[in-house]
């Protein structure tokens, strides 16, 4: 089928010409305008031959779609020239559409780059997630401190871009008992007494860039299964509120692990959901099951879905009769895996009871998938000082799903060359000396379509002009932009995008929340969620540092400075909300600060979103990007800032080494401790924060004006940061690398000062950013993941 902008044109026109609408009724009528005459009209294309993957992930972050599939569809020009037409402010109109926000962090947005991406390289792949009632949560600012309400996205009338599929729902099981007998001179297993809960799938569009592609995200959504009259109703609300629960709610929680039921039922939910239908799909299609693993790809995205190995298991071996040796081969073939974190707290661990209670099929095989791992390893040996427990999926009485996830899968990576390499040689070692084959490192990448053609078209237009369009299909063709980095012309028009920029997001904060910021000022952004080791306490360090320092010598800031945060912390994560507390209460007292105004200020912008990314990332001149190193498995707004030609400052962590290597170090701020002086320290080296504390008086000054009442707000909060740092280790080195951190912040203010100089160093990060483009990315994972041509 082909795409037909002028049918397009013609009902859009007809439409805003019958009548006056608003502006979400706008947005309305484009996407179901869209989904009428592009989804529709192309069904009959979606059972194709082509391998189709599928990307399982509990999170997508897609934010807003309107601008994306209208640029993809080569429709935005079109569509705002007729927008104009009838009066309506285009920017006004995309902007009603709510952020999808069924994710937390990264992860999430990263799972949304790769279906654009997916969809933009023309490969069949689709999304399966969740669609959660609520989203992430949304952020309010009371009295300095972080406030949660419900996140309502699916508005009034739903959501614009979804379709109900009633026809594809399936069952998912839950509790019950499994029992086994001989049929056909064949033990076969079966679930009786179970939990019943219906899953409905829910079609998102994802187009291709201007290629006719059309994929989709696939989210499920629990109802319950209506009963037999006579209807019982409280049994039945009971029941209905029980199954509807499992989608009500994003957990707000990114690194740590939500031990809890609802979060593991959720999970299963997903992946017994989605399997189902793909295997329904590909039986009906006629296909055989043993060329499963020519005709379908699945990852799992970190640990949350790594259910769907026993899952399938179960589903080949109980329902279509495999024995196991099958059943496991092809499972393994069609698997593989993404690590996305190595912190503790986020390896994920299941209690054997819960599983035996809530699954208890899908227990019984992770159980015989362990009692086999466990006796080919102890048959072939283990190596000196390993021990079984290094290995085994179920230890004591939990459950290791990392190791699930990698014994199932044929393919495990990590997502930034020092990340993988950490999993391979240090978390997963016992796994990587047995099948080395399997371990490999795919960088992370961001579509590049959305985070520079729609989020900044300024910019992006500019490199067209100097480079042509080739770079949108190719993104590693912005290093043609390399000739031009001493051309003064061309330094002095990106200096003058990015005042554009600044003063694009200076009119937005004043109109929209009242915030005023200084005009001519550095822009030093950390934007990205709150988390200990992510360590905005200590740029706030600086902060309070350069604070000092204005009052002491009123010169010796020479560039005026404002820094922008924005951040959600996890609910329960409460000294990461103390921390927000914190940067609210510096930032007010700042800001009034008759001696330092016009040199410094302060904002956090409550309710950090894609949408606002998309304003705040275009107006960045500097990018923090200063993890504890070993800590960030890669980062992802590290690449949207440099490719909006911001300057990092970031420490030798994740994908800021691998920004270094293209751009070479004097064009990056690098600090602080390598990883593995931290793992040193971690390890069994002595660390005192007091004794640096004790040398520093930069430090003592910054630090005592969390307890000497300095700053107004919360002080029992602002006490047990300082006694966190100083009293209760420091874990993540803050102190340490405090030094290196202000003399390099000093060296980046003296490169701003020469202008040219700085935009040659932003042009350079421009040019090597193509690298960080998700098509990359995903170009490694088909070839050398999924097996796609
Ligand atoms: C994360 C990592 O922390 C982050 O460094 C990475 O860029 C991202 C995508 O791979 O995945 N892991 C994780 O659990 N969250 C992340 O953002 C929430």
């Amino acid at each position: 089928m082909l795409f037909n902008p002028k049918l397009f044109k013609e009902k859009l026109s007809n439409q805003l010409a019958n009548s006056t609408y608003s502006n979400v009724e706008v947005l309305q009528l484009l996407a179901r305008l869209i989904k009428e005459l592009y989804v529709h009209a192309n069904l009959s294309d979606q059972c194709s031959q082509e391998k189709q993957v599928y990307y399982f992930s509990m999170e997508f972050l897609p934010g807003r779609f309107i601008e994306t599939n209208l640029l993809n569809l080569d429709l935005l020009d079109i569509c705002k020239d007729i927008l104009l037409e009838y009066h309506y402010a285009p920017r006004d109109v995309f902007q009603s559409e709510l952020d999808a926000a069924l994710g937390n962090g990264g992860l999430g947005r990263l799972a949304s780059c790769f279906l654009d991406s997916l969809a933009a390289l023309n490969y069949a792949g689709h999304g399966m997630g969740l669609r959660y009632q609520y989203g992430l949560f949304e952020q309010k600012m009371k009295d300095n401190h972080q406030i949660e309400l419900p996140d309502r996205w699916l508005g009034q009338n739903g959501y614009e871009w979804e379709e109900l599929q009633s026809n594809e729902s399936v069952i998912v099981q839950f509790g019950g008992r499994v029992h086994s007998f001989m049929k056909n001179n064949r033990l076969t297993f079966e679930l009786i007494g179970t939990e019943q809960v219906k899953a409905s799938p829910y079609h998102i569009p994802i187009f291709g860039f201007q290629n006719q592609r059309i994929n989709s995200l696939t989210v499920w959504k629990a109802e319950a299964i209506p009963y037999p009259p006579p209807i019982e109703f409280e049994a039945f609300s009971k029941s209905k509120r029980h199954a509807e629960q499992l989608t009500e709610f994003l957990y707000p929680d990114d690194t740590s692990y939500e031990g809890k039921v609802l979060r593991l039922r959720q999970q299963y939910f997903l992946v017994s959901a989605g399997i189902q239908q793909i295997l329904s799909q590909y039986i009906n299609a006629g296909h055989s099951l043993s060329q499963l693993p020519e005709k379908r790809a699945m990852q799992i995205n970190d640990t949350h879905p790594a259910l769907i190995i026993p899952e399938l298991m179960r589903l080949l071996i109980d329902h279509h009769l495999l024995d196991w040796e099958e059943a496991w081969k092809l499972t393994t073939q069609v698997m593989s895996y993404t690590n996305h974190t190595l912190m503790n707290e986020a390896l994920e661990t299941w209690p054997v009871f819960l599983l035996k209670e809530q699954l208890p099929r899908i227990y019984q095989i992770i159980e015989e998938i362990n009692r086999r791992l466990c006796e080919d390893v102890l048959e072939r040996g283990l190596s000196e000082g390993e021990s079984i427990d290094d290995i085994a999926i179920i230890i004591e009485e939990d459950i290791h799903m990392a190791r699930l996830a990698t014994i199932g899968s044929h393919k495990i990576n990590g997502v930034a060359k020092l990340h993988s390499s950490i999993l391979k040689n240090q978390l997963m070692k016992a796994f990587s000396t047995r099948f080395p084959e399997r371990f490999t490192n795919k960088t992370n990448g961001i579509s590049h379509r959305q985070w520079l053609m729609n989020a900044n078209p300024l910019l992006s237009d500019f490199i067209s002009s100097l480079i042509g369009e080739s770079w949108k299909t190719a993104p590693h063709k912005l290093e043609s932009l390399l000739s031009y980095q001493d051309d003064l012309d061309v330094l002095t028009t990106l200096a003058d995008i990015k005042t554009a920029n600044k003063n694009s997001l200076i009119t937005k904060l004043r109109t929209e929340l009242e915030i005023d910021i200084l005009p001519t000022s550095l822009f030093d952004v950390q934007i990205k969620r709150l988390h200990g080791y992510k360590r905005q306490l200590l740029n706030l360090l600086h902060i309070l540092y350069l604070w000092d320092l204005c009052h002491e010598k009123p010169d010796a800031l020479r560039v005026p400075r404002t820094f922008i945060f924005a951040a959600k912390a996890a609910p329960g994560y409460h000294y990461a909300k103390r921390i927000i507390s914190l940067i609210a209460a510096v930032a007010k007292q700042i800001n009034q600060d008759k001696k330092t105004k016009g040199k410094l200020g302060v904002v956090f912008l409550p309710n950090y979103s894609v949408s606002q990314a998309e304003w705040i990332i275009p107006a960045a001149d500097l990018s923090e990007q200063i993890s504890t190193a070993s800590k960030e498995a890669s980062g992802t707004g590290n690449m949207k800032m440099m490719m909006n030609g911001a300057l990092t400052i970031g420490t030798r962590d994740g994908a800021n080494i691998e920004m270094a290597e293209l751009v070479s170090n004097e064009n990056i701020f690098e600090f602080g401790m390598a990883a593995d002086e931290v793992i040193a320290y971690e390890q069994n080296r002595h660390y005192s924060p007091r004794d640096i504390f004790n040398q520093d008086i930069r430090l003592q000054k910054a630090l005592s004006k969390l307890v000497d009442g300095t700053i107004h707000g919360d002080e029992v909060a602002f006490q047990d940061i300082y006694y966190s740092l100083l009293y209760r280790g420091d874990e993540f080195f803050l102190l340490k690398d405090f030094g290196s951190y202000v003399h390099t912040q000093s060296q980046a203010e003296n490169q701003y000062l020469d202008s040219q100089a700085w935009q040659k160093k932003c042009l350079i990060n421009i040019a090597h950013s193509g690298y960080f483009s998700s098509d990359r990315t995903i170009a490694e994972y088909a070839s050398e993941i999924w097996g796609l041509t």
